[in-house]
């Protein structure tokens, strides 16, 4: 039978344009979303070749679908709202629900397909920062394809040909898109064993963000070149950055990307770590040195690993000791050895908003602040530990190393139990007068005790 025929003209094009849209739908694989900003637990690869999953820092791994051997994505761009840190929510863009958005997790030599749709309210795209991949899956709006436009989805697909890190992040409109939070992170896994990428017990990657958030808003000012207020993890500020729970003895790896205006030295306490990898790929043994800071400049990324053989709590943060810090502690005036009681209750009838630093430092203000604080605003240092204020935000989190964390068990073990005589305490003897005070007989007192060369009877090597 003719099928043209039987099925007649107005009614071909309807029943063609409904089943084209219902094959459609259904290669969209379902998006997956979440509006936590927990630190979910590795997605063990569910199929596919298997490998050893990372822990995204309060993130999660984007899960995927197989189809006819592609392992299938589907990437949502959308504003999402973000939990900084406890008492503080920020207006973001993001991915599936969440800024940064999801890791994506995938093997060398995956091909993957990734759908892109786009609700924000203007266009964008998604650059695939690092990949081998056809031009034209390079995202770079306008140069390698049209942008998205709101409501449409894209597809990219390519080969993920070399393991490593990697990120994803717009390349449209991207000041402002980047500065909203729009990122993610990406690992591509070896294929069976590499000669440079080792086994670890415990995998952690991050992104780091800055955010411009005026005290009391809650939407990022989006043209701030320097001035950045909130110094992020993965969007999230100390004391809102989860801890790297680890087992003593474990192989550790972190790998960090840097997608702020800046650049950042990242410091490690208590042990020594090797750089084994940057965007580029694993870096050769001969050209790895043992380091406990390592800067990470704008756009590259860092992969460090280290045995984790002291237990404790030990620091992990930016050495940029304003990155660890939150808004509004970086614009109040220096009043350390200026007496200033009674003035600011006088200013601040004329100015409300005015805030000083206390005469003897900031740390004053980092333990319980005199001022209320607008809505929605952190204090510029906080988080505490269990010996009282750590006066700190940003970027900070702890490592904690404990004997006894189970294999597989990411959860915080709380508080370290320092063995006995085992933490810096108080000196309660009496304290005895500076030397430089004490005058031998018949001379004045010296301002300094500093032991001078002879002028002379030396004789040279001459
Ligand atoms: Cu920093």
């Amino acid at each position: 039978m003719d099928r043209r025929r039987f099925f007649g003209g107005a009614a071909v094009g309807a029943m063609a344009a409904a089943s084209v849209a219902k094959v459609a739908m259904a290669a969209l694989p379902e998006p997956v979303t979440t509006d936590s900003a927990d630190t979910a637990p590795p997605l063990e690869p569910p199929t596919g070749r298997p490998y050893r999953p990372v822990v995204t820092l309060n993130g999660w791994t984007l899960p995927w679908r197989m189809n006819n051997g592609v392992k299938e994505f589907h990437v949502v761009a959308e504003p999402v709202v973000r939990e900084i840190a406890p008492g503080m929510k920020a207006n973001l863009w993001g991915y599936n629900g969440q800024s940064p958005g999801p890791t994506i997790e995938v093997v060398e030599g995956d091909r993957v397909r990734i759908f892109v749709t786009n609700r924000l309210p203007e266009h964008t795209s998604i650059h695939w920062h690092g990949q081998r991949l056809p031009n034209g899956m390079d995202g770079v709006g306008g140069i390698t394809q049209p942008q998205i436009p709101p409501g449409k989805t894209f597809v990219y697909e390519f080969v993920a040909s070399r393991p490593g890190n990697f990120m994803y992040h717009p390349h449209a409109d991207e000041m402002v898109q980047m500065a909203m939070g729009m990122m993610g992170f990406w690992v591509t896994h070896p294929k069976g064993r590499h000669p440079l990428i080792e086994t670890v017990q415990r995998d952690f990657c991050f992104l780091m963000a800055s955010y411009d958030i005026e005290p009391g808003s809650a939407t990022p000012r989006v043209n701030t070149m320097l001035d950045f207020n909130l110094f992020t993890f993965n969007s999230r500020v100390f004391p809102g950055i989860a801890a790297m729970n680890v087992r003593q003895g474990d192989k550790v790896r972190i790998r960090m990307g840097n997608l702020t205006m800046t650049n950042h030295p990242i410091h490690l306490h208590g042990h020594e770590f090797m750089v084994t990898g940057t965007d580029g790929g694993p870096t050769p043994r001969p050209a790895r040195w043992h380091e406990v800071t390592t800067d990470v400049a704008v756009g590259q990324m860092r992969q460090v690993e280290f045995v984790a053989d002291a237990p404790g709590d030990w620091a992990f943060h930016c050495h940029k000791s304003h990155h660890t810090m939150n808004a509004m502690g970086h614009d109040v005036p220096t009043m350390i050895g200026v007496e200033h009681r009674g003035l600011v209750g006088k200013i601040q009838k004329l100015v409300p908003d005015y805030m000083v630093m206390g005469e003897r430092g900031m740390a004053d203000m980092g333990g319980e602040m005199e001022m209320p604080l607008p809505d929605n605003t952190l204090p510029m240092m906080s988080g505490r530990g269990q010996f009282g204020p750590a006066e700190m935000g940003g970027m900070f989190t702890l490592v904690k190393v404990r004997r006894d964390q189970r294999p597989g068990d990411f959860s915080d073990p709380g508080d370290y139990r320092h063995p006995p005589g085992t933490v810096a305490y108080e000196f309660t003897g009496a304290l005895p007068e500076p030397a430089r005070a004490a005058a031998p007989p018949g001379q004045a007192p010296a301002q300094l005790n500093v032991r001078k060369p002879k002028p002379s009877g030396h004789s040279g090597h001459h």
